[in-house]
């Protein structure tokens, strides 16, 4: 248990200085290195900003914008110190869905890194809510530094509690009316002494790299929160595509890396190019990760990826496994503390063996802000995510597909994420997007979209090929009738491919 009085800053930074630990490495960013002695006086000094000169009050909400670099960080665990709620945003959005987000939650006060100002400015104008943007630039620069340049480095945290709201994850939903999920102080605590002190089991030596933004909470998680929970190291790199990430890995001496498949998937096809020898432990998430994925990077580096599936709504993972419990291609099993089980339609556990609803419960469940879509999140005190999974008889939970991704062809249900992984173990094959297409015969047929390999080319006899290949590896009935040679996938900003984007393609 946690103490009813808690502020999750001062437990993840503060903490270490009060006790010995403040001259460890607590970040690293292309232009700064912090101890935590002096991340946490830069803390201090934003928190005294925050609330002395632009009159935040607790339970204020604070918009960030902002590519991960080391103030994004600073800031975030400002405005939560100082018993503010932190709403970060995915850097690319563009003015209209900042709105949308600035609306729902309320928001008054935002900052927002001067590269990104253009929609920011424009998103201002059409929300009379939001009173001030600041902006900073870098590390050294911009209207946050002139702020910060005569406050003091010393802040007193209000009295928190361990379940006051200290950030809202938005989660963009299907219909593009976003959802904001509450966190409370002591969840950002709950996923460090659950998944990441359970299962991930890292060390203060550790050196933590990856690519989700920290608006995405597997980001937050995987690059702040865990590493500083051990006082450990965070290395927060802006352009974290998959050659800048590898290339980073091996100029950081970076440890541990969270990222999602195909970025693993890219790195290890060309693994020669980098030095990826500091690596030990590799968390992929967001996205099921593919046999083949697994494979060829226990080949590439020795390895085992360690998969994981988490939800905004539930802060981070919630089934995983330990390196010496893995299972290619099974995601694991509950995380310490959670419950996961297979529902049908009515609720019922299922059979195991026997697809159906995921249903998870535990120390962290979705609570979502103001919106009706709770009752359809949460029924009976479960969690239903919206994937559907098996579990089998030794208790490992199998992804099949989100219950979107499901195509029904034939009167055959067909997971387009199994297909996909049949493709990828192809060796022309890099990226593979699979969806039901209208078909006047089958209702649905399955429709591929493929992006090949370096030295392949896209004609009839691949097409032939692909379709022998996935035959060969599943039910018949599952081979892709329609495939469709592209250069790119549609992806959102954390890495995953954007499904929806593909089925909407394949209505035309
Ligand atoms: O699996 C995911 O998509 C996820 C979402 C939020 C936080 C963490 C994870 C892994």
């Amino acid at each position: 248990g946690y103490p009813a009085r808690l502020n999750a800053t001062v437990e993840l930074v503060d903490r270490h200085v009060a006790e010995g630990r403040g001259e460890r490495v607590a970040l690293i960013g292309p232009d700064v290195s912090w101890t935590y002695v002096e991340l946490a006086r830069m803390i201090d000094r934003m928190a005294n900003v925050l609330v002395g000169k632009l009159g935040l009050v607790p339970g204020n909400r604070v918009l960030l914008r902002s590519a991960n670099n080391p103030t994004l960080v600073a800031l975030y665990m400002a405005v939560i110190k100082a018993g503010g709620v932190v709403v970060a945003t995915m850097p690319l959005l563009r003015a209209k869905e900042l709105v949308k987000i600035i609306d729902k939650a309320e928001i008054g006060l935002a900052f927002c890194d001067a590269s990104l100002i253009a929609e920011m400015d424009k998103a201002a104008v059409a929300s009379p809510v939001l009173a001030r943007v600041v902006t900073w630039s870098g590390t050294a620069d911009g209207e946050l530094r002139e702020l910060i340049e005569d406050v003091s480095d010393r802040f007193e945290a209000p009295a928190t509690r361990a379940d006051d709201p200290c950030l809202l994850g938005f989660t963009s939903g299907t219909t593009g009316l976003p959802k904001a999920t509450v966190h409370y102080h002591r969840d950002l605590l709950v996923i460090c002494d659950g998944y990441a002190k359970e299962v991930l089991r890292a060390n203060a030596d550790d050196v933590f790299i990856g690519s989700p933004p920290l608006a995405f909470t597997f980001g937050l998680g995987g690059l702040v929160l865990f590493p500083f929970r051990i006082g450990a190291t965070a290395v927060l790199i802006e352009k974290a595509a998959p050659p800048d990430l590898a290339k980073a890995i091996g100029d950081y001496r970076a440890t541990v890396c969270f990222t999602a498949p195909t970025a693993y998937r890219v790195i290890a096809a060309k693994s020669g190019e980098f030095d990826l020898s500091s690596l030990r432990k590799c968390v992929s998430a967001g996205e099921t990760l593919p046999p083949p994925t697994y494979w060829a990077w226990l080949e590439a580096t020795g390895l085992k990826l360690m998969d994981g599936i988490g939800a905004t709504e539930m802060l981070h993972i919630f089934i995983a496994a330990r390196e010496d419990e893995i299972r290619p291609g099974a995601t694991g099993k509950p995380v310490p503390g959670y419950e996961a089980r297979v529902i049908d339609a009515d609720g019922k556990r299922c059979p195991t063996g026997t697809p159906g609803q995921l249903a998870v419960r535990g120390p962290i469940g979705c609570r979502y802000l103001s919106d009706d879509r709770q009752t359809a999140y949460v029924r009976n005190g479960w969690n239903i995510t919206g994937d559907t999974y098996v579990e089998d008889a030794d208790g490992y939970f199998w992804f099949k597909a989100r219950d979107d991704d499901m195509i029904v062809s034939s009167g055959y249900n067909i997971a387009g994420p199994e297909v996909e992984a049949s493709l990828l173990a192809h060796p022309a094959i890099a990226e593979a997007g699979v969806v039901g297409a209208p078909d006047a015969d089958r209702g649905c047929i399955v429709k591929a979209y493929v992006r090949l390999a370096e030295g392949h080319t896209g004609d009839d006899a691949l097409v032939e090929a692909l379709q022998n290949h996935v035959k060969q590896d599943l039910a018949p009935f599952k081979y892709p009738r329609s495939i469709v040679f592209v250069e790119a996938l549609p992806k959102t900003e954390s890495g995953k491919l954007q499904r929806f984007a593909l089925r909407q393609q394949a209505q035309r």
